[in-house]
């Protein structure tokens, strides 16, 4: 990637988070919610593969008859995988029927939930779930939700005044399998797949509504390999906590890999989660070890690139290039220092969600000294589903 790229990666940062609005003060991510087809089977797939830790449930035996629920926790992340229990949950089993396994709820965390919701519906959200209280013996929680892209939700909780395990209605989960962690940390970004020409929809969905700012972005020309390309604005709230980029598929010689999302997914949705680790190397190893698969590692040539990629940060690299190459991690800087990032392979067999191993060395960026030789790896993917015409 040019210079002038990396170089617009920086550009006034501060100046622009002071440009992002109050009226949404976001805390952090609180939890991210996927409709599965088998929550018990994927509870054990994220404990096994990801380290994730028993946290809590819910199901018939507490009483829930419709839907089962299961909490998995690492440090700061979150994850509930939820289950419909009858055909007679709707909601849940169209979107399994429609989207296969993925991302319902990015839930935010709030100091207050109703003027969350108010807020944002005032400023044209949609809404999902009006205020609502719910309450057990540890306190009681407020939540609010409504509608970003597609069908995924954005939940506001506010937990001031609760003092549980999870939500109210949840037990605590006492297993006897604890897989060890892997070292995943939180949660960086989150990125959504777009339509055609509905990036700058987006864009100015999440500057109205949400308050958020464009503080990156990648365009056609800077995002593309000889075959595909694709487009992606990066939305920050003021605090630079919450991340999300969008991405939109653009005009190539073959089918762009967020059309084949677009395709498989039937629609706009979450297309990767990207995890923070402070030690890539050991996270890495350890994700593989238990039967990971990543994206497949980049040239020889890209490795031969990398000292000078990283310019003056070159002499910080602390991590061995050799043991990078091994493990196929990908090394990118910007001004302010490196970064160390790799690909899962889509975690579900519909080309669709899946997760990145991220470590920041000071970079703020995304690793668009990177793009090339990712979005090369994932056409060598495309091209084995038949998907890259
Ligand atoms: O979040 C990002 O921008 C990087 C790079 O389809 C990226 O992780 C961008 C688009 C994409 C896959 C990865
Ligand atoms: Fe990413």
């Amino acid at each position: 990637m040019s210079k002038k790229n990396i170089e617009s990666v920086n550009y006034g940062l501060e100046k622009i988070f002071e440009g992002a609005q109050d009226f949404l003060p976001l805390l952090g991510t609180d939890y991210v919610e996927l409709y599965v087809g088998n929550a018990k089977q994927a509870a054990h797939f994220y404990k096994t593969a990801f380290g994730f830790q028993s946290l809590a449930y819910k199901g018939l035996e507490t009483g829930s008859r419709d839907t089962v629920s299961y909490v998995l926790k690492q440090d700061k992340i979150r994850l509930v995988l939820t289950s419909p229990l009858t055909s007679k949950q709707e909601d849940i089993n169209n979107h399994i029927v429609k989207h296969g396994d993925g991302v319902k709820v990015v839930a935010l965390w709030v100091e207050d939930a109703r003027s969350a919701w108010e807020e944002t519906t005032k400023r044209g959200a949609k809404s999902f779930l009006e205020p609502t209280v719910e309450k057990d013996e540890s306190g009681e929680i407020v939540k609010a939700g409504i509608y970003t892209y597609g069908e995924t939700v954005h939940m506001f909780i506010e937990r001031k005044n609760f003092n549980g395990t999870f939500l109210p209605g949840y037990v605590k989960w006492e297993s006897d399998y604890s897989p060890e962690p892997v070292g995943l940390k939180f949660i960086d970004h989150m990125v959504g797949n777009v339509g055609w020409n509905e990036m700058d929809v987006w864009v100015k969905w999440y500057e109205d509504v949400m308050g958020f700012v464009n503080f990156l972005s990648f365009d056609d020309k800077q995002i593309h390999t000889e075959y595909s390309a694709l487009m992606s604005k990066v939305m920050s709230n003021g605090n630079g906590r919450i991340k999300f980029p969008i991405n939109e598929p653009a005009e190539g010689m073959k089918k762009s890999q967020i059309e084949e999302y677009l395709d498989f997914y039937e629609g706009p949705g979450v297309q990767h989660i990207a995890v923070a680790t402070d030690d890539i190397i050991k996270t890495v190893s350890d994700l593989r070890s238990r039967g990971i698969e990543f994206l497949s590692t980049p040239p020889e040539e890209y490795y031969k690139a990398v000292p000078g990629r990283l310019e003056e940060h070159s002499h910080e690299l602390r991590e061995d290039i050799e043991r990078l190459k091994s493990l196929g991690i990908m090394v990118d800087a910007d001004e302010e220092g490196y970064l160390l990032q790799i690909f899962t392979k889509p975690i579900q067999d519909r080309p669709t969600l899946f997760f990145e191993i991220i470590q920041r060395m000071g970079a703020r960026g995304f690793g668009a000294g990177n793009f090339k030789a990712l979005f090369e790896s994932i056409e060598r993917e495309q091209e084995l589903r038949g998907t890259l015409n």
